[in-house]
């Protein structure tokens, strides 16, 4: 006899009675599996999508099940059906939506029939509105890819708004501040009061969505485009930049080449050096400069790199060669850069160890559990973590730090 699998749904909408829609998916899945308890309702403002939808009733219940992992999904799409679901745009309005967060502790990417299954959901750890209502009710649950409890993940993502707003009235540029790492950052200091420029490379839509959610922290906050792997488009981006915002106090190197998902992952060896070269090494050094000797002229400012824990201690296969020179670079450049800009200018950089970002959410239970085992805090890092260290560095609260390589990684001490 098998036992049954204790899993979690998100149930949201954001269309038409709300209240009952979630009462009536509620019923509905009392009769496809046994339901253990349901999370009260809450309201939350809509995440992504086209602006001016309207606020969701987010919850989530805990089910008991003998389904098979592609069987409940089915259940829960045919619950959806029934209340009217209209699959029309990503992230749109929705009369109901149910995902499946959890199921048991199995890590699950799959696809049968043409629909794809991912288990835990890829962006539970990033959202509020579902781990408020999923802490309600399985506070001690446990992630089983980032290994934390429910509590713990909502806990970091409830980040407390700074005291004061210690970079009030500052500008600040991010470069790659689309997604990931770069996008919490200018999150962050945007939350910490400074004026941000976002920086992408190509997507006008997600550097304005990136934008646009800095200006809700009450902060001015636009967006350019340039491809930094162009020398002359860094010279072109640095002026642009510093002409548009009058002065800047805080630049943030963060822009680096991705050679491990999508189309570039299938690159050469040379080709990917040649790229990281140019976006992570070259990038930073030419922008450095350039805004580095205006700060300088001002008589303040502060620059940050991004490095990599691994680029000290090595590690084996080609992307360790590859990014143990380049990140290894950047962070030697941080330490001539800060004497040269000193004392008016403070430059320093951040290693990273394993954070969760792109690679990190599609990577293989292998790799999932070598971040575990070699992160002594035992959870990936968040982009948050990385955002934490950053305001700190440009805050007053590090007037006396310059030159310095702050890592980042949980405790690896390899
Ligand atoms: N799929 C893969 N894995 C799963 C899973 N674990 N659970 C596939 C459910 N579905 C999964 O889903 C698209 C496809 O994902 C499915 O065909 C299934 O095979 P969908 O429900 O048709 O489309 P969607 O809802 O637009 O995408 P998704 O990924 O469910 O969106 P999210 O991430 O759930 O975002 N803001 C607030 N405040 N509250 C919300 O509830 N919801 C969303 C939707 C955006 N913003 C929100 C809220
Ligand atoms: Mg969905």
């Amino acid at each position: 006899m098998v036992n049954p699998i204790t899993a979690y749904i998100a149930l949201g909408s954001n269309l038409g009675d709300r209240r009952a829609l979630l009462d009536s998916a509620v019923q509905s899945l009392r009769v496809e599996v046994e339901v253990v308890r349901v999370s009260s309702y809450i309201e939350t403002a809509p995440v992504g999508g086209p602006s001016g939808q309207g606020v969701y009733l987010n919850a989530t219940a805990e089910v008991r099940t003998m389904l098979a992992p592609f069987a409940l999904l089915g259940a829960l799409q045919r619950i959806e059906d029934g209340l009217g679901r209209v699959r029309a745009e990503r992230f749109g309005p929705r009369t109901i939506d149910l995902d499946l967060l959890l199921f048991g502790d199995r890590t699950i990417n799959a696809e049968e029939s043409g629909i794809a299954l991912v288990v835990p959901h890829p962006r539970v750890h990033e959202r509020l509105f579902v781990l408020e209502p999923l802490a309600e009710i399985a506070p001690l649950a446990v992630h089983p890819v980032l290994g934390s409890t429910i509590r713990d993940l909502r806990d970091r993502l409830r980040v407390p708004t700074p005291q004061t707003r210690v970079l009030e009235g500052q500008n600040a540029v991010v470069t790659g501040s689309t997604s990931g790492i770069g996008r919490a950052i200018a999150r962050t200091l945007a939350r910490a009061g400074a004026n941000v420029l976002i920086h992408g490379r190509r997507s006008q839509a997600t550097a304005e969505q990136a934008a646009a959610e800095c200006r809700t922290e009450g902060v001015a906050a636009s967006m350019m485009l340039s491809d930094l792997s162009e020398e002359a488009n860094c010279h072109a981006f640095a002026s642009e930049a510093w002409d548009r915002l009058g002065a800047i106090d805080i630049w943030v190197n963060n822009a680096g080449a991705d050679t491990l998902t999508g189309e570039a992952a299938r690159w050469s060896f040379e080709q990917k050096l040649h790229k990281l070269w140019a976006v992570d090494v070259r990038a930073t050094m030419l922008l450095s400069r350039a805004i580095g000797e205006r700060m300088k002229r001002q008589g303040r400012g502060v620059i940050l790199n991004i490095g990599w824990d691994q680029a000290e201690s090595g590690m084996e296969g080609d992307s360790g060669q590859l990014f143990g020179v380049s990140k290894g670079a950047v962070m030697a450049f941080t330490k001539s850069l800060a004497l040269s800009l000193a004392p008016e200018v403070r430059v320093n950089s951040l290693a990273p160890g394993w954070i969760r970002t792109a690679w990190g959410d599609g990577a293989s239970s292998v790799w999932q559990e070598r971040v575990l085992r070699e992160t002594p805090l035992n959870r990936w890092g968040m982009p948050d973590d990385i955002a934490q260290a950053a305001l700190w560095l440009a805050s007053p609260g590090a007037a006396f730090i310059t030159g310095q390589i702050i890592r980042i990684n949980g405790g690896t001490v390899r």
